[in-house]
């Protein structure tokens, strides 16, 4: 079985990836510092021999974190995509590969550098030898500046991401902008989330928490998504199509059913696509905005989640109608699909 990271964005948290320019700078800030112990020839030898010694310990020490940076295969693709929509993974990966051959090859110049500048005939040799050992190992460090960078835009995007626990349970929350996504969430979990009139206002994915009894259910809040097909979305509404795909065991859909809404119809597309990459089973439909609700788009509306066969409800996030019965139903629907999920 292949380990998965159990906690991505928290692991790339505490991971040190340096800049090319950092190593580099490192490299001469300590390396004027050595000194001959004397001025005989073998002195001066050794100089030049610690010298070589110490820009390659300096650079290979710094390429360490390489060691600690995980295959794709071992970061939930929910991440993985996230992150993707900033550094492809495999960029991310191509440039890990590229920086441990660059680190072998580093290795074994170091090697013949010191068996070279250790047998130089002259002074100047040795000197020349060594100018050319470091000029060398420093160029290859600055010609792989891209690839320090992609990794580390990549441990960025990774590391800003929310935490999920996938031990436990998931409900996301999905809908057209200004449906009342963040109302929701803000309203019956801990998530600070922000709410305004205006679309687009939630521009990442968020994730509040419900105690239940013996788990702890993660509300995940998305940005809005607009009618059109999955491959015509823009980055902001991407991040939604990736919560959608990877984390619900119940999926919230919202309509917005007040006289201010997008059309049913455009309404009814969305779900229509999100049921494209998420099994009906899991879908749940509200009909948010009740307080302030056109009739006719709360018709219009029912019959078509009526029609699919989802369970319908009508609440309101301003008032807090319907809410109470709904969550009883999302929590323990949530629930089965999570245990049936783990098999337990
Ligand atoms: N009257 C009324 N207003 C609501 C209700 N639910 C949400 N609103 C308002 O609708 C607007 C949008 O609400 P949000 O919760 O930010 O909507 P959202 O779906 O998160 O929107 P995006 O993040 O832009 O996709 C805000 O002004 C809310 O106060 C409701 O049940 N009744
Ligand atoms: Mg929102």
């Amino acid at each position: 079985m292949k380990v998965m990271l159990r906690d991505p964005p928290g692991y790339f948290r505490h991971l040190h990836v340096p800049t090319a320019e950092e190593i580099v700078g490192k490299v001469l800030r300590r390396y004027p510092e050595l000194r001959a112990k004397s001025k005989r020839t073998r002195d001066i030898i050794n100089l030049e021999i610690n010298r070589v010694n110490l820009v390659y310990q300096i650079i290979i020490d710094k390429m360490s974190f390489l060691d600690k940076l995980p295959p794709p295969e071992a970061i939930h693709p929910f991440y993985l995509e996230l992150a993707s929509l900033t550094v492809p993974y495999r960029k991310y990966w191509a440039s890990v590969k590229g920086l441990i051959k660059l680190r072998r090859k580093m290795k074994e110049m170091w090697e013949d550098y010191r068996a070279i500048v250790r047998s130089a005939v002259s002074l100047e040799e040795a000197a020349r030898l060594r100018r050319e050992a470091v000029g060398r190992a420093l160029s290859m460090v600055r010609r792989s500046s891209g690839a320090f960078k992609t990794i580390r835009d990549f441990k960025y995007a990774i590391a800003q991401l929310p935490s999920i626990d996938f031990e436990q349970p998931r409900l996301v929350v999905a809908g057209m902008p200004s449906s009342g996504k963040s109302s929701f969430v803000k309203r019956i979990s801990t998530a600070e989330v922000e709410v305004a009139s205006y679309p687009f206002t939630t521009k990442q994915v968020h994730v509040g928490h419900v105690d239940l009894k013996k788990y702890k259910l993660q509300v995940i809040d998305t940005p809005g998504i607009l009618d059109r097909p999955w491959e015509k979305l823009n980055e902001i509404e991407r991040k939604a199509a990736v919560a959608i795909r990877y984390l619900p065991n119940v999926l919230l859909f919202l309509y917005d059913v007040s006289d201010e809404s997008y059309g049913i119809e455009e309404q009814n597309t969305v779900l229509e696509n999100v049921l494209k990459i998420v099994p009906k089973s899991k879908v749940v439909v509200a009909l948010n905005k009740m307080d302030i609700a056109n009739e006719r788009k709360v018709k219009l509306a029912e019959e078509y989640a009526k029609e699919l066969g989802l369970p319908v409800y009508k609440v309101s996030m301003k008032t807090g109608e319907g809410l109470e019965e709904m969550m009883e139903f999302l929590v323990k629907k949530a629930l089965k699909d999570f245990v049936s999920e783990k098999g337990v």
